[in-house]
């Protein structure tokens, strides 16, 4: 009960959650209502129905088709600005959203619109709520390198309204070494790198984003206690895992949050976070993954807790000086 509180109160970072994910039914009905966008299912409880995913792809079906209400800035807009006031009440004090360009510009939505949209919400999350906030532009790993760099090049104009690039959608079969060249153009311009690895892809995955995309954090990774060396190496140099776990459970992951591995990752010594990845389609946004992850792992205390807070402030990019007043 008091530890219920304690995860609730603690102020916190959430360093992995999808924009796209944050949209809920109901403003994926209002929106298609207002764009005239027909969508497959006849009611809010019908989509939600839908959700019962047996793995990622099955998942991200369902979500790419959810993002496609999206149309105008003040639908981008809208997005975040909910997403923002949800954290604020989760106690989340900075977090670095992630969004997927690609999956709107293919419909023919400017980049524009995607970014000044999400960049709006943030600057009125920052006057109006306090709230830190960052984008990170994420590639979509089951499109070319090709179209990765096209959407670069794109968001190239808005480069001050993101801080870094992230790769996602699914991992099998388009391993990190597919984008290693774009990775490292976005090096030469100083943007911050992180890559989905390890969640449905192998260990090796893990290894090869940290030594061919050269990513600073690791989304996910999970599956990084299959190589002992490799737990070693995360540990001593400290790369953090931004991990998910209601996700992996609702993506069959792991068959029950009883099964998690997070309080392996922390004896292993592993700077692990708790976020909520896609929190409208997974049952939760960060406070309810910090609860019901708590609530299934008994070797999860008061300790972990603060180091789980902890962790998610020393795995983030902000400055220095700003982490400070958090740790
Ligand atoms: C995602 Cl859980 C997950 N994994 C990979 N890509 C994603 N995009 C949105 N959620
Ligand atoms: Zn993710």
């Amino acid at each position: 009960q008091e530890l219920a509180s304690i995860l609730r109160r603690m102020p916190k970072a959430e360093l992995h959650i999808h924009i796209e994910g944050s949209l809920e039914p109901e403003l994926i009905f209002a929106l298609a209502q207002k764009n005239g966008v027909d969508l497959p299912y006849p009611s809010v409880e019908a989509l939600r129905a839908a959700y019962a995913f047996t793995d990622l792809q099955s998942f991200l079906d369902i979500y790419y088709a959810g993002a496609g209400v999206l149309q105008t800035e003040e639908d981008f807009s809208a997005m975040a600005w909910s997403y923002l006031v949800r954290a604020k009440a989760d106690n989340v004090v900075h977090t670095e959203i992630f969004f997927d360009p690609q999956t709107h510009t293919a419909r023919g939505v400017p980049m524009a619109a995607v970014i000044n949209g999400l960049d709006r919400a943030v600057q009125r999350g920052r006057e109006e709520l306090g709230l830190s906030a960052s984008l990170i532009l994420c590639f979509l790993r089951h499109l070319s390198e090709e179209d990765a760099f096209e959407t670069l090049e794109q968001a190239l104009p808005f480069r001050d309204k993101f801080i870094g690039v992230g790769l996602d959608s699914g991992e099998r079969g388009n391993p990190p070494e597919k984008f290693a060249a774009v990775f490292g153009r976005c090096r030469e311009l100083g943007l911050r790198l992180v890559a989905h690895a390890g969640e449905e892809g192998p260990a090796q995955y893990i290894r090869d984003a940290l030594d061919l995309l050269h990513a600073e954090r690791i989304d996910h990774g999970v599956r990084c206690l299959e190589d002992p060396e490799l737990v070693t190496r995360l540990a001593a140099e400290r790369v953090a895992l931004t991990v998910c776990p209601l996700s992996n459970v609702k993506l069959a992951v792991f068959p029950e949050l009883a099964r998690h591995n997070l309080g392996r990752l922390l004896t292993e010594g592993i700077v692990a976070t708790i976020n909520s990845d896609d929190p409208a389609y997974f049952g939760g946004y960060l406070n309810d993954n910090y609860a019901a992850t708590f609530a299934a792992l008994p070797e999860l205390g008061a300790r972990e807790a603060y180091l789980l807070a902890r962790n998610s402030f020393e795995a983030s990019f902000v400055a220095d000086d700003t982490r400070k007043k958090w740790i």
